[in-house]
């Protein structure tokens, strides 16, 4: 049996609800449900720079399962149900708020640049931005005067995704600490969860190194993204070593030719 072309038969058969530049969205197997699949596309600068990047769904979705189940696992709130298989997760289904919120420990990426304050600066405490997300407008920043008044999130909504930012940052700054990694800065977005007439803002979408910025403790050298965007090279091995430290990817394995292979 071609296994690739049965995998690929399946993945054409369901329902695609939605294609993004990272991950495609079908339908699930029960109402309420979708199923997150995690492509190897790597892109940056609004999808202006783009490469396939072998290997990196399957890091990403162990990364972002990882983060989201023991985020579920303390109590925070979301759209994660279980992973599937290599690339794919069983998630909630959920009403996604039209925001990326961005929460900065130390300068960066487009603060740095906007605001002149050099890269690695520790920022006196933690920001959150939102940004509108809007590929057609590069996602611009807004303020909550704008998330309001164009209703894409009333004023109660915008504390509880601050509320929400706020404990993933935390979880995570200490996450990353724990293996030698400095949590820069992170995106996340979020969504609205409707249980009967309750609904609920949960997080939603990923977290992984396409999503942080990750620095060695020690060296400061950069384990995210901007290793694709800024042509840094080792995109994969940096991503398998994120996966190695968090008790992913097991112990001695490295990953050369063969692909990141993972522990159950
Ligand atoms: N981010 C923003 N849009 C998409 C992503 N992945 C993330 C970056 C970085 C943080 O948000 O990966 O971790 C801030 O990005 P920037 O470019 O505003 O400095
Ligand atoms: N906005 C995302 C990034 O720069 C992806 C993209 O621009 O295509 O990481």
């Amino acid at each position: 049996m071609d296994f690739n072309k049965t995998r690929y038969t399946l993945m054409n058969r369901r329902r695609r609800i939605y294609e993004g530049k990272a991950k495609v969205l079908f339908e699930g197997p029960e109402p309420g449900t979708l199923i997150q699949h995690f492509k190897d596309d790597a892109t940056a600068f609004n999808a202006k720079k783009h490469e396939i990047v072998d290997g990196k769904g399957v890091l990403n979705n162990r990364i972002s399962e990882f983060v989201f189940q023991n985020l579920n696992d303390i109590g925070v709130p979301t759209h994660f149900i279980r992973r599937l298989n290599m690339r794919e997760q069983l998630i909630r289904e959920v009403e996604i708020i039209p925001l990326e919120v961005v929460v900065r420990n130390v300068a960066a990426g487009s603060l740095s640049k906007r605001l002149g304050i050099e890269e690695g600066t520790q920022l006196p405490r933690s920001i959150i931005e939102f940004y509108y997300k809007s590929d057609k407008l590069d996602d611009p920043m807004v303020s909550e005067e704008h998330i309001t008044a164009f209703g894409w999130a009333t004023p109660q909504e915008i504390d509880d995704i601050m509320a929400l930012a706020i404990r993933v940052n935390d979880f995570l700054s200490g996450l990353f600490l724990g293996v030698g990694i400095r949590l820069v800065d992170f995106k996340m977005e979020t969504g609205r969860l409707w249980e009967g007439d309750m609904m609920r803002i949960v997080l939603a979408d990923e977290i992984s190194p396409d999503s942080c910025r990750l620095w060695d403790i020690k060296s400061n050298d950069k384990m995210d993204k901007d290793r694709f965007r800024r042509d840094l090279g080792g995109l994969i091995e940096a991503y398998s070593e994120v996966a190695r430290r968090l008790g992913i990817l097991s112990e001695n394995e490295s990953t050369p030719m063969g692909g990141p292979r993972l522990v159950q």
